[in-house]
C-alpha cells in the first residue's frame, strides 16, 4: 500500500519526462540509494514520454511513482499514483476539479490503495506551476502553519508538499508546516544544489525532493542521498 510505503521516504528524485536523460544518468540515479522515483512535470507531460521514461526507471530495482498533472498522460503499471491538490489557489479546478475529470472517466477501474493525495503549497511565484494553478505564493509562516493544519487536521491528507520548485526555500517555513503537522508527512522539494541546502531541509521535512539538479550536475544529485540520509530530523522546540 502506497499510504504505508511513503511513510519511510527520505529522499526521492523526481524526474521529468519533458527532458532529456541520458541512460548514464539514469542508471546513476535509479542505484543511487534513494527511497523512489517520482515521474511528473508540469509541462509537455504525454502519455508517450512518460511511459518512455517508465520503461526505461523499470530496468532497476527502485519503486517509481507517477505525479499525476494531467489525467489524459496516466500511465498504468507504476508502483503507485501520487495526486497534487493545490491548498493555496482560489482555482477549483486545481484543488478538486481534474480530480472530479478524471475519476468520471476512470470510475471503478482506478487502484484506490495505489493512490495517495498531497496537498500542495507551492511558494516559487516565478514556477511554472505556481503560474497554472494562479496560486497565492506570498504566504508568511502562519499562513503555511494553517494551510499544514488544514491539510493534516481537517482534510486528513497524507501527504503536505511545500513546493519551492526551482528555487531554495527558507528553513524557517519548512519548520512552520512542520509545527502544524501530526499526521501528514512533511514533503519538501525545491532548489537542492549543494551539501549544506541538502541537510538543512533534511533536519526540517520528513521527505527531501530533487529534481532540477539532476539534470545539470548528476554526481551532486547522487551525494544528495546521502546528505539527506545522514541527516536525521530535528525536534521542534
Ligand atoms: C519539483 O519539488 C521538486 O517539483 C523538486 O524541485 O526541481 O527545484 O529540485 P527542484
Amino acid at each position: 500500500m502506497l499510504r504505508k510505503k511513503i511513510k519511510k521516504w527520505r529522499h526521492v528524485f523526481k524526474l521529468d519526462p519533458n527532458r532529456l536523460l541520458s541512460d548514464l544518468a539514469l542508471k546513476m540515479i535509479c542505484t543511487s540509494g534513494t527511497d523512489a522515483i517520482i515521474i511528473g512535470g508540469t509541462d509537455g507531460v504525454t502519455f508517450e514520454n512518460t511511459f518512455r521514461l517508465l520503461e526505461r526507471v523499470k530496468k532497476y530495482p527502485v519503486y517509481c511513482v507517477q505525479e499525476i498533472s494531467n489525467h489524459s498522460a496516466v500511465v498504468p503499471g507504476f508502483d503507485g499514483y501520487l495526486i497534487p491538490s493545490v491548498l493555496n489557489t482560489d482555482q477549483s479546478y486545481w484543488i478538486k476539479g481534474a480530480h472530479f475529470e478524471a475519476i468520471r472517466t476512470y470510475g471503478s477501474l482506478i487502484p484506490w490503495n495505489q493512490i495517495v493525495l498531497e496537498g500542495y503549497v507551492i511558494l516559487n511565484p516565478e514556477a511554472k506551476v505556481a503560474r497554472l494553478t494562479k496560486c497565492d505564493a506570498n504566504l508568511q509562516a502562519r499562513d503555511v502553519t494553517a494551510y499544514a493544519r488544514l491539510c493534516d487536521q481537517l482534510f486528513r491528507i497524507p501527504v503536505f508538499y511545500l513546493e519551492y520548485s526551482g528555487t531554495y526555500g527558507k528553513a524557517e517555513i519548512v519548520k512552520a508546516a512542520r509545527k502544524g503537522l501530526q499526521y501528514s508527512r512533511l514533503f519538501y522539494g525545491g532548489g537542492i544544489t549543494d551539501e549544506q541546502q541538502a541537510k538543512e531541509m533534511a533536519a526540517w521535512a520528513d521527505t527531501v525532493i530533487v529534481g532540477n539538479l539532476v539534470y545539470y550536475h548528476v554526481e551532486k544529485a547522487v551525494s544528495t542521498v546521502k546528505w539527506v540520509k545522514e541527516t536525521k530530523l530535528r525536534a521542534l522546540k
